[in-house]
């Protein structure tokens, strides 16, 4: 058993299910062990972060719907395996917390993922370990390294699928991505040339922006905030709300949940995917920081 600081407490959270309750001094934090999960970020003084659906399930064998879900080792539907769960089996598994760590400012905890008989047996049959590192602090930094423990070369997509609460999506936008070409998985295979201005929503929106290092921005007007998501290890970042009949479709997803979040993803997916060797090793990274949004219209 890993010995915790006080400020990380494991207990039994939602569906029964094993979680870390972060108490610390710069924020407060939630990762469920089930998919390492990170359902929770909140800096001190703020409001949460993170949107979980009010009707996600938590259950084995199901992905719960908000927070951080990790894809990997692929993303979305896995060619040519049409009964391979969408998004990997990481989000499905059971992590084994390996450590936590308080330093006074901030809280790291660390889990693990390896190949058993299950992933051994599953569409992606590789040699893997993967860990998680979890900074909860006045910042979230999610760092995955994975290391090929097999003797050949293996391929891995992999994405922070991260759902942000927004006080209202019509009025929320992401900057950064300008002039970034993307593939609109709505519309055809051929990419987008890019667009001058800020993503703006007013429908489904479903994009991947492969090439793209750069960090994003989500403005919340509404919030009188924005959050500035920075990272490391990524060519790609996904762009997604599900809009009304979306939404309405997913059982886990209240009618109009899709007014109050918005995934922006931290992603290696496509021409992106990482290539390693054996014995070879890749590191994504994503940070989260909140900034007040000069242009955001205080909440009356
Ligand atoms: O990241 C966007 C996306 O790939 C969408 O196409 C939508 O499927 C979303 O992920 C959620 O996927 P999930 O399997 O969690 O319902």
């Amino acid at each position: 058993m890993t010995d915790l600081p006080p400020s990380v407490r494991l207990t039994t959270g939602r569906g029964g299910l094993p979680v870390l309750l972060v108490d610390g001094p710069a924020a407060r934090g939630e990762v469920y062990l089930h998919g390492a999960t990170v359902t929770g970020w909140t800096p001190a003084g703020q409001d949460p972060v993170l949107w979980v659906s009010p009707t996600a399930q938590f259950s084995a064998g199901t992905a719960i719907r908000g927070g951080v879900p990790i894809c990997f080792p692929w993303f979305g539907a896995l060619a040519g395996h049409p009964q391979a769960p969408a998004h990997g089996f990481a989000r499905l598994s059971d992590w084994s917390l390996a450590g936590a760590q308080d330093d006074g400012e901030n809280v790291t905890v660390r889990l693990r993922l390896t190949d058993d008989e299950a992933t051994r047996s599953s569409a992606w049959p590789h040699r893997f370990e993967a860990e998680y590192t979890v900074v909860f602090g006045s910042r979230l930094t999610l760092s995955l390294q994975v290391t090929n423990l097999g003797d050949h070369e293996v391929v891995i997509e992999e994405a922070l699928h991260t759902y942000y609460r927004v006080d209202d999506i019509r009025a929320a936008e992401v900057t950064g991505l300008e002039g970034a070409a993307f593939h609109d998985r709505l519309a055809g295979p051929e990419a987008s040339p890019g667009e001058p201005g800020p993503v703006r929503f007013g429908s489904e929106t479903d994009r991947i922006y492969l090439g793209s290092t750069a960090a994003a921005t989500i403005r919340d007007p509404g919030a009188g905030r924005a959050v500035v998501i920075t990272k490391d290890g990524s060519a790609a970042t996904v762009v997604w709300n599900p809009w009304i009949d979306k939404a309405r479709a997913m059982s886990d997803f209240g009618d109009d949940d899709w007014q109050r979040m918005l995934c922006v993803e931290v992603a290696n997916i496509g021409r992106t995917a990482v290539r390693l060797p054996p014995a070879g090793s890749h590191t994504m990274s994503a940070t989260f920081e909140l900034h007040p949004d000069p242009d955001a219209k205080e909440t009356p």
